[in-house]
């Protein structure tokens, strides 16, 4: 490779003030020092920006001259660049948070990702205590599977869902990402933490965001657990289009605009009472519109 030459690179890991960007064509990632008017952009630098790269002589180090617009960004997880989000949520220990699945659903929908649910730990309840949550997520449309990393359920749709494509893993601390993660590629050796007893939740093991290469082609993400999620200040119509289970029957409500609570002639409350709509979405939708509502008021007041 020539000394100093640029090539363009995605950034994998950042750590320590160094990041290390992955030129994709099967070499190791190269370890880069931000250039000063890099590390002074407002936006920093996230896992999975694209970036140009000029390389040290020895191949292996090089520095970071440019990171390239972003096609979206999450805040929580911070990562840049993805094609889909895998929502992570254990069936029992620590028990699911639906609340949690939702707000990571409209992150992600919103910032324009696909979207799939993932249900881990299935060894560990019968499959009666879960279904329902499967039923809901599958109903809505989503792409909702079933699986354990202990018996292997499930593992070859992750791989499957994840080929191809960049997905960033999200969910709670404990909820299996690391582990299924090496379920779907062993090679990760990512470390796996075990859950309280005491307190049910898991002990933040996962401490950075990481790209991780697949076999054939595509990343995955494996980030930090967390359970708090504020859903950012979009407009209260944006929300019910980032339901997809909402916006195909909004097309019958009365007025344009309709948020489908309080309005008369609303074809989704309609919906919701004839079955078509599962409710627990629906009242997920209203907790979300409400806070919605209430933070655009803080915002003007
Ligand atoms: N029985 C069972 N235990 C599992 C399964 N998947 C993960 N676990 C256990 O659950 C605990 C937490 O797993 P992790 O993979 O570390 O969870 P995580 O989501 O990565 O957690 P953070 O990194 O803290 O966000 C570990 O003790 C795992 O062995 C599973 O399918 N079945
Ligand atoms: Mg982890
Ligand atoms: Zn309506």
């Amino acid at each position: 490779m020539i000394m100093g030459a640029r090539i363009k690179a995605k950034v994998v890991r950042i750590a320590g003030g160094l990041c290390w960007a992955d030129p994709g064509d099967g070499r190791e990632p190269i370890q880069c020092l931000a250039r000063g008017k890099v590390k002074k952009r407002a936006e920093g630098v996230m896992v999975g920006d694209e970036v140009m790269v000029s390389l040290a002589g020895d191949d292996a180090t090089g520095v970071l001259e440019e990171v390239l617009p972003r096609r979206n960004q999450l805040a929580r997880p911070a990562v840049a660049n993805c094609d889909q989000a895998v929502v992570v949520c254990s069936v029992s220990q620590p028990s699911p948070n639906v609340s949690l699945v939702e707000r990571i659903l409209v992150q992600a929908l919103y910032q324009g990702l696909q979207a799939c649910v993932v249900f881990t730990k299935a060894d560990l309840a019968p499959e009666s205590d879960y279904a329902h949550l499967v039923e809901t997520y599958r109903g809505a449309g989503f792409t909702t599977l079933v699986t354990s990393a202990r018996t292997g359920r499930g593992v070859p749709e992750v791989r499957k869902v994840l080929q191809g494509v960049t997905s960033v893993f999200a969910g709670p601390s404990g909820a299996g990402k690391s582990a299924l993660l090496n379920a779907v590629h062993p090679g990760y050796g990512l470390v796996e933490g075990d859950v309280s007893r005491k307190i049910g939740r898991g002990r933040h093991t996962t401490r950075e965001v990481r790209l991780l290469p697949l076999d054939g082609s595509g990343y995955v993400a494996d980030t930090p657990g967390f359970s708090v999620l504020d859903i950012s200040t979009m407009e209260l119509p944006e929300l019910a289009q980032v339901y997809p289970d909402i916006r195909r029957h909004a097309e019958g409500c009365r007025f344009t605009g309709c948020l489908h609570q309080a309005e008369p002639d609303c074809a989704v409350k309609k919906a919701v009472e004839e079955g078509l709509i599962n409710p627990v979405r629906y009242e997920h939708y209203t907790v979300l519109l409400d806070e919605l509502r209430q933070m655009h008021r803080d915002r003007y007041r």
